[in-house]
């Protein structure tokens, strides 16, 4: 199949031409790299946006769960559904993430949805610019709701969050110790709050985890791209599909607030050049990792360690000898 007709399946929303696409991304290989360019940028003209919708939590919280209710319950609506991994850590146990697909095994046969673990790799950078490509491609084929998964590792969800529109934070009911777990920076960044496991005896601690973290919410510095009571806080029940609605309604209308005072557009902007600077740096750095650019440095690092030369000195000599084009 050339270029021209995968672009032209993708945009008729085959989904087996967007796998194959996926996997064209995903590829190392140079003249695969240099396809899906070509396959992106001919894409990328037709302007097509799905809601993005990032999703992260800790191992065990109902992220899969979630996902399976969560989707299922949209592809009820009637909107077409995918859903992506972003999973940096390869070593961990267990495989990538979705790659427990028994765990949406409703989703997965759905017609409207696409279920596309992630796979493993242990360069962050690289699982980035991977996931980001994969999302512009389900935004191609006409999703309504890209889901993007990710485990609260490390920058994982800053990844995420850069290539979402909205950015939802699973937590499970838990004691009040347990605010101080989640990192400010991560709650900064939630849009929305979905204390799960709102059930059975659980739910009397998820009702209190969930007025804590409301609390906390309203302690935080007030974000231009909010409403009046966003970032919100609110109880589900993955397994028992309580809340969804509610939680799907409060990110519709966030999601319209934020389209009608030119918050959507200025963000999806800012992601790209935020994007656009990642790989410039990404470049550069790519070019200190050349078996020649590597022997130059420890050679550099032995004068500096003898004092021959200043740091300074050397690393100028460094970025003359190759960083230049
Ligand atoms: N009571 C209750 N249990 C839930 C709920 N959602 C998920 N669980 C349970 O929590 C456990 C973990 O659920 P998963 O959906 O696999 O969690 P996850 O966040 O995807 O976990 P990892 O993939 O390991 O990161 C399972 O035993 C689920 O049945 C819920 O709403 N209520
Ligand atoms: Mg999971």
């Amino acid at each position: 199949m050339d270029t021209e007709q995968l672009t032209q399946k993708i945009l008729d929303g085959d989904r087996r031409a967007l796998a194959r696409a996926i996997t064209l991304v995903e590829s190392g290989r140079e003249d695969h790299r240099a396809r899906a360019g070509e396959l992106l940028s001919d894409l990328a003209k037709h302007k097509r946006q799905s809601l993005r919708i990032g999703l992260s939590g800790t191992p065990g919280v109902g992220k899969s769960t979630f996902i399976e209710s969560f989707g299922m319950m949209l592809t009820g609506l009637g909107l077409r559904v995918a859903v992506l991994a972003v999973d940096p850590s390869s070593a961990r146990s267990g495989g990538s993430i979705l790659g427990d697909k028994t765990r949406m095994e409703r989703l997965s046969r759905e017609r409207n949805a696409f279920i596309r673990p992630s796979p493993s790799q242990s360069h962050l950078g690289g699982v980035a610019r991977r996931s980001r490509e994969a999302v512009a491609l389900c935004e191609a084929a006409g999703f309504d709701v890209v889901l993007i998964e990710t485990v609260g590792v490390g920058q994982s969800e800053t990844v995420v969050a850069e290539m979402s529109d909205l950015f939802l934070l699973l937590l499970a009911p838990a004691g009040g110790d347990e605010l101080q777990g989640v990192k400010r920076g991560i709650m900064e960044m939630a849009d929305l709050i979905l204390v799960n496991k709102a059930d059975g005896p659980l739910k009397p601690v998820a009702t209190r985890t969930c007025a804590d973290y409301a609390g906390a919410l309203r302690l935080l510095r007030k974000r231009p791209q909010d409403p009046e009571g966003f970032p919100k806080a609110l109880m589900v029940s993955a397994v028992e599909e309580h809340g969804l609605e509610q939680a799907w309604e409060e990110m519709q209308a966030l999601t319209a607030w934020r389209k009608e005072n030119g918050h959507w557009d200025r963000r999806r902007a800012d992601q790209s050049c935020y994007w656009f600077d990642q790989e410039v740096r990404q470049a550069l750095l790519a070019r200190l990792h050349t078996a020649r650019a590597q022997a130059a440095m420890a050679e550099l690092s032995g004068q500096v360690a003898e004092g021959l030369l200043t740091p300074a000195a050397a690393a100028q000599q460094m970025l003359q000898d190759h960083l230049k084009g």
